[in-house]
């Protein structure tokens, strides 16, 4: 799926700003016609924490967003579309009171095709209805219960709150009729030179062109046809930390005139699973980094430009080579500036809480399966094979992206879980054959009771010894990690990288003890998880649990959010960030040969 771009053939004018709002009837009645009220919400933001209103930030069902536009005269006979980078979860356009859109899927994008419903140069009402529910057959799975009083409520199954709304851009764009619908690029190496192998799709037959460009503008290699393979002479790699990125020009041509046009960033290089080594460009890669959220003071999980380059510079600043997209699919200028700065991304689908075993991170068994037709059942797989798709479609050309992660944390220790996982884990690789595919594990499943894991190639494990499990005890923990570790390694012959291991912490909170929520602590506990993934052949990253503290939901049991930030929500370091950043800066992209004792 292409990003809108305004290029030789296209248009675009960005829809954000400030638009009216409103909130709907808890019983799903339609909205028409004109909003009533003088509430205005902020596009791109989540809704809930723009408000005062508890009524607001409680809601569950559709709220609706509203406002004008005018179509640029010069676009007649163009296709008109608008582009919803993102509707949590549910989206439906409309424009005037016509239904030209519907969507399912909070962060992933969505096309309306306005053409035959506008006219170039002529105004029309875009109205966007946004619901935040979500049931067993969403991805993110949740479910919805009326209490006593009659109130909806939303439960589910993550800690982070369930910030809803227009969390990202809006956009009006034009293409031409006959254009390019998509583009795939492949990338190897052969010696000194760069292989680039490309589709180029179109709507109707085209003739196709294509051309490589390098950083200086300088044609390095050029092709015809819909499908070929580029070769570039002395090619220079995208490399982790030092990224180079190529311009490949996709164009439909009719003799010398050309129809569309559409540009897109390519980074060179290979990703190789071998053994236990994880290899960009052929070099063991030793992931450091984070899990993060996009969630902000106000905006919630709305994205902010300022807040992407802050974020950025601290990861870089703290020695950070990597993160994941923890958990759903991050905006895509978030992907666009890893490409362009040499970050390394895990990218996640939004199946977080496929697991009726904990609920939010906290140990809570539910009596019930995870997998049965009455929870998480075949209409739910469905979902998340859609999200799949919808989240390989839009990513599966960034550089940074070096591998696919399928769910956080399911019981993949019950029954049905591998009946479940099994199809989508092929449908992945179906979709994208180039890049390796993981998962991230939850601490109640060992590596003999798990029942999913040989599926994937590289074992993804969050972990929580010396936080969840021995509190407060980190010789304990420090014994019972190293275990676990050695159980993963023996059984299988596979990478591991510690997708998540944090400990809450209270800025200003100090001890010279162990004591959990003090800024020592989560030093000492970070030490103590160095010191063992030094000791194991098979660790090929860590990813610290988070980056920076984030708001949860209500009935979890937090102190004003999740506190395992490195930094807090306003990206202040804590002390364990000075610690981190000697370490991260001191093994770089390398896993420490001999444990790095300095820590
Ligand atoms: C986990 C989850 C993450 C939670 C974290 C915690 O295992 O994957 O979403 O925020 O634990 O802090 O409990």
């Amino acid at each position: 799926m292409l990003k809108p771009k305004a290029t030789a053939t296209r248009e675009l004018t960005s829809l954000d700003g400030v638009w009216r709002f409103a909130v709907g009837s808890t019983d799903g009645e339609p909205w028409r016609g004109p909003l009533d009220g003088t509430l205005e919400a902020a596009v791109p933001a989540s809704y809930n924490d723009l408000f005062a209103d508890p009524a607001i930030r409680d809601h569950v069902g559709w709220v609706w967003y509203q406002r004008t536009v005018r179509v640029p005269r010069g676009w007649a006979g163009e296709r008109i579309f608008v582009r919803v980078e993102a509707a949590t979860h549910t989206g439906k356009v409309y424009v005037d009171d016509q239904l030209v859109a519907e969507h399912v899927g909070g962060y992933t994008p969505f096309d309306a095709d306005i053409t035959d419903a506008v006219t170039a140069g002529g105004e029309f009402r875009l109205t966007i209805g946004v619901s935040n529910e979500l049931t067993n057959t969403t991805i993110p799975p949740g479910s919805i219960t009326v209490t006593a009083d009659g109130r909806h409520q939303q439960k589910y199954l993550h800690d982070f709150y369930n910030y809803a709304g227009l969390a990202r851009s809006v956009w009006l764009y034009c293409a031409p009729r006959v254009r390019i619908s998509d583009i795939t690029v492949v990338t190897d190496v052969d010696g000194s030179e760069g292989i680039v192998d490309y589709r180029v799709e179109a709507t109707g037959t085209a003739d196709v062109r294509v051309r490589l460009f390098d950083a200086t503008g300088t044609e390095v290699a050029g092709g015809t046809g819909a499908n070929g393979s580029l070769r570039v002479p002395e090619v220079t790699l995208w490399q982790p930390g030092k990224a180079y990125l190529y311009e490949l020009v996709a164009e439909i041509v009719d003799g010398e005139t050309v129809l569309d046009s559409y540009p897109l960033a390519v980074g060179v290089r290979t990703i190789e699973v071998r053994g236990t080594q994880f290899l960009i460009n052929g070099e063991p890669f030793y992931f450091t980094g984070f899990g993060k959220h996009e969630d902000t003071p106000v905006r919630g999980k709305g994205h902010d430009n300022a807040f992407l380059v802050h974020d950025f510079q601290l990861m870089e600043w703290i020695g950070a080579n990597s993160f994941r997209t923890s958990h759903y699919p991050y905006a895509e200028e978030v992907m666009d500036f890893a490409d362009r700065h040499g970050v390394v991304v895990i990218d996640e689908t939004a199946a977080v809480g496929l697991n009726l075993f904990i609920e939010g991170g906290v140990g809570r068994p539910d009596k019930r399966p995870t997998f049965s037709p009455e929870t998480m059942n075949d209409q739910t797989r469905e979902a998340h094979a859609q999200a799949l798709r919808e989240l390989i479609a839009r990513d599966k050309n960034h550089p940074s992206v070096v591998m696919w992660c399928v769910a956080n944390e399911p019981s993949s220790h019950e029954e049905g879980a591998r009946e479940y996982f099994e199809p989508l884990v092929q449908l992945t690789r179906e979709l994208d054959p180039t890049r390796p595919v993981t998962y991230a594990s939850f601490m109640f499943v060992t590596p003999d009771n798990d029942r999913i894991a040989d599926l994937f190639d590289v074992l993804g494990i969050n972990r929580y010894h010396g936080w969840y499990v021995a509190n407060g005890d980190l010789a304990t923990a420090e014994i019972m990690l190293d275990a676990e570790l050695t159980g993963w390694e023996k059984k299988y012959d596979k990478p591991i990288i510690m997708m998540e291991y944090g400990a809450d912490t209270m800025p200003g909170l100090h001890s010279i003890w162990d004591i959990a929520w003090t800024e020592e602590y989560q030093t000492a506990f970070l030490d103590m998880h160095h010191r063992v993934f030094d000791r194991h052949e098979a660790m090929i990253g860590e990813h610290v649990w988070n980056f920076a503290d984030f708001r949860t939901t209500n009935g979890v049991h937090r102190v004003d959010g999740n506190k395992k930030g490195v930094f807090t929500r306003e990206r202040h370091p804590k002390n364990a960030a000075h610690a981190l950043r000697a370490r991260w800066h001191r093994i770089g992209n390398r896993k420490p040969t001999t444990p790095d004792t300095a820590s």
